[in-house]
């Protein structure tokens, strides 16, 4: 398939008016598809969604450990294990759904991928704090392919270095691809937002390196 979708020059941006700045202006190398997946894939994705096993773990920092603001699961081919920010977290067998997506990303983008992180958001209180999908395992080369399904929220882009951000609306079915090298230079997360009463789901799938953990 064709890509249906643009780059982020097309969605317009703080810098579009002067040349000078709009140069200097670090813009992070994304490509959002929205309305990615048509309903009956959505509602395909949101009722599997139901009997995922799910959970809260804690983090620990700053000495302090509390559950994560939102709901988990990790899916994953055989030895595809994943350490994030000091959890580890074992690959889950591939639900029907949820590996179809998989193979439609790479029937369409080319986007080769073995693991996928599925985030639960239950209203607008849940949220994601600000980071880079950086760890050690990820294939270096890949690209970071994010779902979303249900409540539309917003979603921030920060440039380390010069604190440049950037914020989209991510709306239900959207697709946004997050190229490489954009987690070395740019941050990401979704706020809190107080209006927000419907769930969201996130579906970001990654291309880890295998038996990473194991060795
Ligand atoms: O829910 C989102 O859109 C963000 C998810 C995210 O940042 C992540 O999985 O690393």
């Amino acid at each position: 398939m064709q890509q249906q979708g643009f780059g982020f020059e097309d969605i317009g941006h703080e810098a579009k008016d002067e040349g000078a700045a709009q140069q200097q202006t670090p813009r992070p190398p994304i490509t959002l598809i929205p309305g990615y997946l048509n309903q009956a894939q959505q509602g395909a994705l949101i009722d599997e969604a139901e009997h995922y096993p799910f959970s809260r773990p804690a983090l620990t920092l700053f000495g302090r450990t509390h559950p994560i603001p939102r709901r988990q699961v990790w899916f994953g081919d055989d030895g595809c294990d994943y350490l994030y920010s000091g959890l580890f977290i074992r690959a889950e067998p591939w639900p029907k759904y949820a590996l179809r997506l998989r193979q439609k990303l790479q029937r369409d983008f080319g986007l080769v991928s073995n693991g996928v992180l599925v985030n639960h958001y239950r209203d607008g209180s849940d949220t994601m704090g600000w980071h880079s999908d950086d760890e050690a395992e990820i294939v270096p080369g890949s690209d970071i392919a994010s779902v979303t399904l249900g409540a539309s929220r917003s979603f921030f882009l920060r440039h380390t270095q010069s604190n440049t951000k950037v914020e989209l609306m991510l709306n239900s079915g959207d697709l946004l691809i997050m190229h490489w090298p954009m987690q070395s230079s740019w941050q990401h997360a979704l706020p809190k937002r107080a209006k927000v009463t419907q769930p969201r789901l996130n579906l970001t799938y990654r291309h880890l390196i295998p038996h990473f953990h194991q060795g």
